[in-house]
């Protein structure tokens, strides 16, 4: 844990420090930066974190606003109705020994706000939190199995915080390599409840870990086309306080995309990506639900995405940047019993100045 909170005070600082550099950099900035033509495809599709770097002594503030869908119940790739799953699924902490609450629907929106600084053309600095709010729609069912109205649960509050650093490996005209290096700080709560007891796992709103978050991009292009690749994982580096902690997960993604005019470009993305299982357990999560459970956590997911970027060189609205992408599932594989990835909504406002 120390020697966690002495890394988190390391990057933390490390941003701080090249803060204050801000204002002699900014002054170093050419005429030719001032009114070169900025490229839409220069950033990758906006549900993509980490894609770019920055010019020493660029900053860049990035406003992201996300929203997923989750509905109906999968178990080995097969769709189980509410009862089913109330009448198949194991409440390992009962009586009763079958889960009672079975989630139907469940929305996840929420707010990132990042900043981006350039201490040097080698190294961006990237900071990043979020506020969220997960709305979960439940039948109940009674002991004769039959179902009660739907009812609806939320919780809300600030996310996990990210520290990371860009470390640029290669740059060449058309290629361009570097290594994403982040801490994830769990800012996130792990203590929201439900109707008895505490929320779910799902319903959680941070890891409670310090998350160590490697990853290594790639962008490339030629002409009007640009392309694109990037893997990262998620590594927990502790157990949180309520005795569990996510698996490794990771995230890979392939994009490409075409530009239309240099302030327009639309882009095709494949993301697979792996949701850890819940490691331990937190005893304080013990109603009869479906997510109480740690062997119904965990997920593949394969998504296809499209979007749109747009920029501006000119005028007031040079630098400012508004992006949309919108993802949906293609293949997925949960582990027990979980609702299914629908689609998931992306936009994105930047400005680099
Ligand atoms: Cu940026």
């Amino acid at each position: 844990m120390k020697i966690q909170l002495t890394m988190a005070t390391l990057m933390a600082s490390l941003f701080l420090c090249s803060l204050k550099t801000f204002a002699d950099a900014k002054h170093e900035q050419t005429d030719k930066q001032k009114n070169s033509i900025i490229l839409a495809d220069g950033h990758a599709p906006i549900g993509v974190m980490g894609d770019h770097m920055h010019q020493k002594g660029e900053w860049m503030i990035a406003y992201r606003f996300m929203k997923m869908d989750m509905k109906g119940n999968i178990r080995d790739g097969q769709d189980l109705s509410p009862r089913e799953v109330a009448t198949s699924t194991n409440h390992p902490y009962g009586p009763p020994s079958l889960v009672r609450m079975v989630p139907t629907e469940m929305d996840t929106s929420m707010h990132m706000l990042g900043f981006m600084y350039a201490p040097s053309d080698t190294v961006t600095l990237a900071l990043g939190t979020s506020y969220l709010k997960k709305t979960m729609t439940s039948i109940m069912f009674n002991m004769m199995n039959n179902p009660m109205p739907a009812s609806e649960m939320d919780t809300s509050g600030i996310g996990d915080t990210k520290v990371k650093a860009l470390i640029s490996l290669y740059e060449q005209t058309s290629h361009h390599l570097h290594a994403n290096i982040g801490l994830s700080l769990p800012s996130g709560s792990i203590d929201e409840n439900g109707m008895m007891g505490r929320a779910g796992y799902g319903m959680q709103l941070g890891t409670g870990t310090y998350d160590f978050l490697p990853g290594i991009t790639y962008t490339g292009s030629a002409g009007q086309i640009a392309w694109g690749g990037q893997a990262k994982a998620t590594l927990a580096l502790n157990n949180n306080k309520h005795d569990y902690k996510r698996d490794t997960g990771y995230d890979a993604n392939l994009w490409a995309s075409y530009r239309f005019i240099p302030a327009l470009s639309a882009s095709l993305r494949l993301q697979h990506k792996k949701q850890g299982k819940i490691n331990g357990r937190d005893s304080g999560i013990f109603a009869p639900m479906v997510g109480a459970n740690p062997d119904n956590t965990g997920r593949k997911t394969t998504n296809l995405g499209v979007g749109v970027n747009l920029v501006s060189s000119h005028g007031i609205l040079r630098g400012h940047r508004f992006a949309f992408e919108w993802l949906t599932a293609v293949d997925q594989s949960v582990r027990g019993v979980q609702l299914e990835m629908q689609d998931m909504l992306t936009f994105g406002y930047q400005y680099a100045f």
